[in-house]
């Protein structure tokens, strides 16, 4: 029997990423002159901050930097949820964490789709925010079982990709030729689709209801609807966008700027007004205007631990105590200024945030601690070795994303009006049992990246003679 060959996961994970990002530069040409900012962004940064690319090249991102980024889709129903999985499983990418986004206002909650593994994420660290709409929270019943109808009749993935994803789940992997398949048919699911699946009178009573709810349900498949480049400068790109006729949101989310970048920090330009066809009976078609897609860019920091992220959740929402920021931006300079001085109490030194077990880090062995490895080696407590020169520490970087954050990313390209009030009803076990799975603690996979790379320094160092 002939064996055949699998490609990695990570392999197919990184080519369906290119390959997305070619989609939507040609369906959303803004996105592409942000990409082009964005590289040139980086590059200035790494030739100019010689330690920026030490620390870079050392944790392994250096190579990843160009090629990050992650997208966001809505899902109708549980039975897509599911799906997506079993399609994001094939590419190496597994639920992390769970987002509820029913506090602001949004009714859906949502996971994100990633690599786990370090190894994984240095390959490539495409992440997918994918959020499952919660017609639960519709309080008009006529609505919603109209909506429901619609989504129920529809299958947003091709009999293709689910063949495929069949096959790998069986066969544990698939073929470089079944993945370019999969990779092709797995693209239509993320697809604009400009004829919608219901009529314009329907498509204004679920916009009336919620922008999102319409969004969801009115069209045939989850159009991909933004991707987010990485850049290493996110308030260089906040004030170039204006530069090169793009209007930014009012505000960066996320922490302020700071000498030791924490978490997640993202901006985003508004979503674009695009023509689209209703459905007014068989083969009749009207046409109208959707406003769905947009771009958005974010800068990532440090990942930090549960009394890290405590602190900063306290201060971000006493900011919010504060100040609210506008979407007209006319608050825009209070509000970075509020941010700002609130977030004084945030340690911003590596050493203290280590210090107080605010943040997460890679420990590696420098140099000068390989040299003693080779002529002895060195045992000795994690502090002695770092005050030796020995071993050095990094920042772990932040994968995940942020509720208050998504919030904000949502609400801007919504409209002002968007957010209705919904009791806050976080359902995570409803949410996991439409998935198929348990969500992955994204804390879990933090600590055991710090703890296999602090095993990795003793063993390196270790004495000869032991
Ligand atoms: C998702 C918004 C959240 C982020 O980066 O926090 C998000 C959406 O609009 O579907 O993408
Ligand atoms: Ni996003």
């Amino acid at each position: 029997m002939t064996q055949v060959t699998f490609i990695s996961p990570s392999e197919i994970r990184a080519k369906f990423s290119a390959a997305m990002s070619a989609m939507y530069r040609t369906e959303v040409p803004t996105y592409g002159t942000l990409l082009d900012m964005v590289s040139s962004i980086n590059h200035e940064m790494l030739s100019n901050d010689a330690a920026l690319h030490r620390s870079m090249e050392v944790t392994g991102q250096l190579d990843r930097i160009s090629e990050e980024r992650h997208g966001a889709i809505r899902l109708g129903k549980p039975e897509e949820l599911f799906m997506m999985r079993r399609l994001f499983a094939v590419m190496g990418m597994e639920p992390v964490g769970y987002y509820d986004l029913s506090p602001a206002g949004i009714p859906v909650h949502s996971t994100a789709f990633r690599p786990v593994a370090d190894a994984d994420l240095q390959k490539n660290p495409f992440r997918v925010f994918t959020s499952l709409l919660r017609l639960d929270l519709i309080p008009d019943q006529n609505l919603r079982e109209s909506a429901l109808a619609t989504v129920e009749q529809r299958d947003i993935f091709t009999a293709g990709v689910k063949a495929l994803i069949e096959k790998a789940e069986r066969q544990k992997g698939l073929s470089e030729t079944d993945a370019y398949s999969f990779i092709a048919e797995a693209l239509e699911t993320f697809r604009w689709h400009e004829k919608a699946n219901v009529s314009e009178a329907l498509y204004h009573q679920l916009h009336d209801a919620h922008r999102l709810i319409a969004d969801v349900v009115s069209f045939k498949g989850p159009h991909i609807n933004h991707l987010t480049p990485c850049t290493l400068d996110i308030d260089m790109v906040q004030k170039e966008m204006p530069r090169q006729g793009i209007t930014p949101k009012a505000v960066v989310e996320g922490p302020p700027t700071r000498k030791c970048a924490i978490l997640l920090r993202q901006t985003s330009f508004k979503a674009l007004n695009e023509k689209v066809a209703f459905l007014e009976g068989e083969n009749q078609w009207k046409e109208g205007y959707h406003t769905a897609r947009f771009g958005e860019i974010e800068q990532r920091g440090c990942a930090l631990t549960q009394k890290g992220r405590a602190l900063y959740d306290k201060l971000l929402a006493k900011t919010r105590t504060l100040i609210t920021p506008k979407a007209d931006g006319s608050n825009a300079e209070e509000y970075r200024s509020i941010l700002a001085k609130t977030f004084q109490e945030f340690p911003d030194t590596y050493a203290e945030m280590r210090k107080q077990g605010l943040a997460f880090f890679r420990y590696s062995v420098t140099r000068k601690g390989k040299d003693i490895a080779n002529t002895g080696g060195e045992d000795g407590s994690l502090d002695d070795l770092i005050k030796a020169g020995l071993v050095r520490f990094d920042p772990l970087t932040y994968e995940d994303f942020l509720p208050v954050s998504a919030a904000g990313i949502f609400q801007s390209n919504l409209g002002d009006n968007a957010a209705n009030d919904f009791a806050e009803s976080p359902n995570q076990k409803l949410f996991e049992e439409a998935l198929g799975a348990p969500v992955i603690s994204e804390f879990g996979l933090y600590e055991t990246a710090e703890e296999q790379s602090k095993q990795k320094c003793k063993e390196t160092l270790k004495p000869a003679r032991a």
